[in-house]
């Protein structure tokens, strides 16, 4: 047999020891080697040898520190400096490389060559963020994910900066430093760090009825993730597409990820962040390197403007959807994340999105949050990389031919040449000249109307899509949803606040508003606010579950199996192997770390310590053990843990004879997920879902 068949993560790919990189500047990234220190030494940004770079110079042995120590100085100041400001939102995030494949044109609807030359592939970048949190804030808060691309296209960069939920709290741009602000910590205090599980939040989400869709969606598993890589992602606003008529057509896009969408369980999620706090990045990173990796589906919803008017809400408010029940996705391509990138700082810190990044064939629809971030962006990149030159760094600089008149600013890397930087010029006929055809063209879109601080009538309704929504979900994601919300109103101090959500919820569901109400211990349902306009009740859209949209596959997820010295082999074999047959990677948890002693006395390598690997870190899990271990591990906090928080976390369960002692000393009842290690085939099916109707028996929801 074969022992620890766990996949190791192929190395990261690592430069050849001696050789040290140096300055890069000018080169677009490339390393080069000092050109005055002996070859691949240790420089100072002058190209100086360093002789020593353990000893700062002193006045004497035991002397002080000299300020003439100008290479010490050099080094400090770098260091100093070596952070920029953080995003303001989506701060933490997780970048990787990859390209995207058109495989159905858009010729009619476009000009812009990245929709409509099939088989062609265009490089990308893709970063995945929370939005709440700061840079070094855990992976898993409940929280929306940002989900942005940039296409390095042939005709510019083409930057889609969208979420993993389709619609937003707020309709207009004006808003969000205020959302923004209700969000983050609380500015006295200082926390809660990547939460909205506090009053500000609840106290703007409370008087902005807009916001209750958009409730609805982050109340939901869908900002629970398994993995990155089981995220769908969202443009959320309307676009248009431009064809070489000018006619135009208006599009949403959408990603849906190929391993189908995944969540974890509330109190699994909790637990992830402590065992964890890099489990979303570690995940992708993991995947990356073992070749796993992500894709996603492009697909476009296309509709007119004759189209738009005849929808029962505003296509242009962003806190509405478009169902898909009533414009199907169309498929037109692929997306693979495939390279882990060299340097996170230089790529995932640096990279500069911006709605605003379009390319001829595609133009801005009106929506107003949308018109808001056009000039946000940019303007963000700024003070965040600090010149106006950000479009230099390799990570953003387009991959396409670029030229223009704009010169200097702050750490300007490129040496234009010749005495002209203006046009139009006779001095220079090869200088760069307005592309009158294939340059950017806007759609010719009449405007009519007066001009104020205006909303649309159409905007008012603020009930119903959350009304849809509620009521498509599957029972287990209601009470999901009942029990997210009320555990957010439970942390709120204030009464007031959390009765004034109860009384939005009565618009959205009488008996989610019940549910909740009883949860808080609430004598009587407060009343509702006064809605803008009647609730219109839509046709229940079964693609808004999450459960519906998970896949039978066991791909990218990982099984644990919990062992110990005197385990079976062959259950650890045959386990190992249907599990791996079917996509997902093992790994070997025991008391201890290094090898266990099986029961034929071969050696098995153990993956993880049994204190520092729970079992929220995996899928689904098997336990194999002797009798004796079991009767050992019955006496170990963790190894109780390690079962109870699986069955509570309503995961497959895989046990033999030993591995039931251990179920039993910790008090499961055993159902129809925890099954005999032999039964191989429904184990492997039932790990690629969860155990709902266990619920019930282990956790009171709302
Ligand atoms: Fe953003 N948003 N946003 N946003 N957003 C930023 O830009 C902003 C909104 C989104 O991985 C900032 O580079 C305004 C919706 C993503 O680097 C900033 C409004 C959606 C990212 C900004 C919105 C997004 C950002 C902060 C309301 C989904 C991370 C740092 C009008 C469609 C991109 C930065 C990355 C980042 C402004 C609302 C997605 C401040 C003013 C809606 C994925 O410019």
């Amino acid at each position: 047999m074969t022992k620890g068949k766990t996949k190791t993560p192929a190395k990261a790919k690592q430069r050849k020891p001696g050789i040290v990189p140096t300055v890069s500047v000018g080169t677009g990234g490339e390393w080069h080697q000092s050109a005055t220190g002996d070859q691949g030494g240790l420089t100072t940004n002058q190209g100086l040898g360093i002789s020593d770079n353990q000893n700062s110079l002193k006045a004497n042995p035991r002397g002080a520190t000299l300020l003439e120590d100008f290479i010490l100085r050099e080094k400090i100041t770098h260091f100093d400096h070596e952070r920029i400001p953080e995003r303001i939102v989506h701060a933490r995030g997780t970048g990787v490389h990859g390209f995207f494949e058109l495989t159905k044109s858009l010729g009619k609807y476009t000009t812009a060559k990245v929709l409509t030359e099939v088989g062609e592939q265009t490089q990308v970048f893709t970063r995945i963020s929370t939005v709440a949190g700061g840079s070094g804030s855990a992976d898993t808060p409940r929280d929306v994910r940002g989900f942005a691309v940039k296409f390095y296209t042939k005709e510019g960069n083409w930057d889609l900066v969208g979420n993993n939920v389709p619609v937003f709290f707020i309709q207009d741009a004006i808003k969000f430093p205020d959302l923004v602000h209700a969000i983050k910590m609380e500015p006295d205090r200082g926390f809660p760090q990547a939460a909205t599980a506090h009053d500000t939040f609840w106290d703007y989400i409370s008087m902005t009825p807009e916001s209750m869709h958009m409730v609805m969606w982050i109340m939901s598993d869908r900002t629970l993730p398994r993995s990155l890589r089981m995220i769908e992602g969202f443009g959320v606003h309307s676009f248009r597409l431009l064809n070489a008529a000018g006619d135009s057509t208006f599009v949403k896009f959408h990603w849906r990820p190929k391993l189908g969408l995944q969540a974890t369980i509330w109190d699994e999620t909790v637990k992830i962040a402590g065992a964890d706090p890099d489990f979303h990045r570690r995940d992708m990173f993991e995947a990356i390197s073992a070749g796993a990796f992500p894709e996603w589906e492009l697909a476009v919803q296309l509709f007119s403007e004759d189209d738009a008017e005849a929808f029962p809400f505003d296509h242009l408010d962003a806190t509405k959807l478009i169902p898909e029940e009533l414009v199907p996705l169309q498929v037109i391509g692929r997306m693979v994340l495939n390279r882990w990138p060299d340097n996170f700082f230089a790529e995932t810190e640096q990279v500069a999105f911006c709605p605003s990044h379009i390319v001829p064939g595609m133009d801005f629809s009106n929506d107003p949050l949308l018109q808001g971030r056009l000039f946000s962006y940019l303007d963000t990149q700024l003070s965040r990389l600090g010149s106006p030159n950000f479009h230099q760094i390799p990570v953003n600089a387009p991959k396409c031919p670029f030229a223009n008149h704009q010169r200097d600013g702050h750490m300007q890397m490129a040496q234009p040449t010749g005495r002209v930087s203006y046009e139009p010029n006779t001095l220079a006929p090869d200088s760069p000249r307005e592309q009158p055809v294939i340059g950017f063209h806007s759609a010719a879109a009449g405007e009519t109307g007066a001009k104020g601080r205006i909303r649309a009538e159409r905007f008012a309704d603020h009930y119903s899509q959350a009304r849809q929504f509620y009521r498509s979900q599957t029972s287990f994601e209601q009470a999901h949803l009942a029990s997210a919300l009320v555990f957010e109103l439970s942390k709120v101090e204030h009464p007031h606040i959390r009765e004034a959500m109860v009384g939005h919820l009565r618009h959205i569901d009488e008996d989610l508003a019940q549910r909740v109400a009883s949860a808080l211990g609430m004598a009587e349902l407060p009343p509702a606010p006064a809605a803008a306009v009647a609730v219109q009740e839509f046709a229940p859209s079964p693609a808004l579950q999450l459960i519906g949209k998970m896949k039978d596959t066991l791909e990218g997820r990982v099984i644990g199996l919990l062992v110990a010295d005197g385990s079976d082999p062959d259950s650890i074999d045959a386990v190992t192997e249907a599990v791996i047959a079917a996509g997902a990677r093992v790994k070997m948890v025991a008391l201890n770390i290094g090898d266990a002693k099986l029961a034929d006395g071969s050696r098995l390598k153990i993956d993880g310590q049994l204190a520092g690997t729970p079992s929220v870190l995996f899928d689904a899990v098997a336990v194999i053990l002797s009798e004796e271990a079991a009767a050992l591990l019955s006496k170990e906090a963790a190894a109780m843990d390690f079962v109870r928080d699986a069955f509570g976390h309503l995961k497959a369960m895989g046990v033999d004879k030993g591995g039931d002692a251990l179920l039993k000393k910790a008090g499961i009842k055993p159902d129809a997920g925890v099954m005999a290690i032999g039964a191989l085939e429904r184990f492997v099916a039932a790990a690629k879902t969860r155990q709902w109707q266990r619920e019930a028996s282990v956790r009171t929801l709302a």
